[in-house]
């Protein structure tokens, strides 16, 4: 069994990104199977609770005030449609329910509501996960004891790229988040995004900063970044598909534990690109046809997709078909 490291060093994670392609797919997948089924894929759902106008200016997103996207902001959504939501992302197949909202942190006021959110949520039976900006070690504990499961806040990119890419911000800021995030006995969900322009060497580092936490991450979302008109990433050379295979791999080989997420930009990888994608370990998946505000592949099509590559829902079934 390969054990948990946490003093991962630069030129380790860069030698494994660059393994010849199939030498990499046969390690991470070893690594994958003596830790995982090798053909079950967790599946989580989300929604936006609240959409938009957001105060921080995020190089990719749709949902900053200071970039003009054509994005319509809504304000946060009644309880009655969260569990509405819901209930449906549990009919088809989905284990856990993804909350995320365009804060730059939450109020007390708003995270009291967030909280109904995630006590009618649990009570469907369903595993929680919100991500609401940065949050205090006080709203963190209350989240603990209102019952939350995850929290998602990710690193986004490696330490020196990050300032690229966002301002209002800082590296440090999102790591004292997760801090009090891990502190107060949440299940950390914490990845990043590829395709903004790094280098190997900046994902190299983010793994690295991952891995290298005191604990790994339960969940290690990975992004492929989809552009936004009107973002200033918009227009960026995209990722060569392989890239983003071996870093997949890499994150599974290094957190051989952590559930590693195929998370956006499915809607734009091909069938094989996501077969690779699960060889080299990501086992989990964002289900439904929108992410927060942008497409993700339509349930028929995941489910052909599951289907024929003999992946199984890790609840046992996706849609209405079980498998
Ligand atoms: N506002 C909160 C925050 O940023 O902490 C939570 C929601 S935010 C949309 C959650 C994550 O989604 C971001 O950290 C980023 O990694 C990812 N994300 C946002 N827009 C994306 C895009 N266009 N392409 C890929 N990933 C994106
Ligand atoms: C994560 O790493 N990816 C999800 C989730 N965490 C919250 C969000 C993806 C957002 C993609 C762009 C959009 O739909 O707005
Ligand atoms: Fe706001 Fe989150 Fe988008 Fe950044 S990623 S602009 S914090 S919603």
């Amino acid at each position: 069994m390969s054990e948990l490291r946490h003093d991962w060093r630069i030129e380790e994670v860069s030698a494994l990104l660059a393994m010849p392609f199939s030498d990499l797919m046969f390690h991470a997948h070893q690594v994958h199977r003596e830790n995982f089924p090798a053909n079950q894929v967790q599946i989580s759902t989300l929604l936006s609770i609240k959409t938009g106008a957001c105060p921080e200016d995020c190089g990719y997103c749709s949902q900053s005030a200071k970039h003009d996207t054509t994005l319509e902001r809504e304000r946060l959504l009644p309880l009655q449609e969260v569990i509405d939501s819901a209930k449906t992302a549990r009919e088809n197949g989905a284990t856990r329910f993804c909350m995320g909202a365009a804060w730059r942190n939450p109020t007390d006021k708003s995270l009291e509501r967030v909280i109904e959110m995630v006590q009618a949520v649990k009570d469907l039976g369903m595993e929680t996960c919100v991500t609401l900006g940065m949050l205090t070690d006080r709203q963190a504990h209350r989240l603990k004891e209102a019952g939350l499961d995850y929290y998602n806040h990710n690193l986004d990119t490696s330490p020196e790229f990050y300032g690229n890419v966002i301002s209002t911000r800082t590296y440090q800021d999102r790591l004292d988040t997760l801090d009090n995030v891990r502190n107060a006995g949440i299940n950390v969900c914490c990845g990043g995004i590829l395709g903004m322009g790094e280098t190997r060497y900046d994902r190299a580092r983010l793994l690295q900063q991952l891995a290298n936490m005191k604990f790994h991450p339960e969940s290690v979302p990975i992004n492929d970044l989809v552009q936004i008109e009107g973002t200033p990433l918009n227009g960026v050379e995209k990722l060569d598909p392989f890239e983003f295979i071996r870093t997949v791999a890499v994150a599974r080989v290094m957190m051989p534990k952590s559930y590693v997420r195929l998370s956006a930009g499915r809607a734009e990888m091909t069938d094989e690109m996501q077969a690779w994608c699960f060889f080299a370990g990501a086992n989990s998946i964002f289900y439904g046809e929108k992410l927060l505000t942008t497409e993700n592949p339509e349930e028929s099509h995941d489910q052909q997709l599951f289907a024929r590559l003999g992946i199984e829902a890790e609840s046992g079934r996706v849609g209405s078909t079980y498998m």
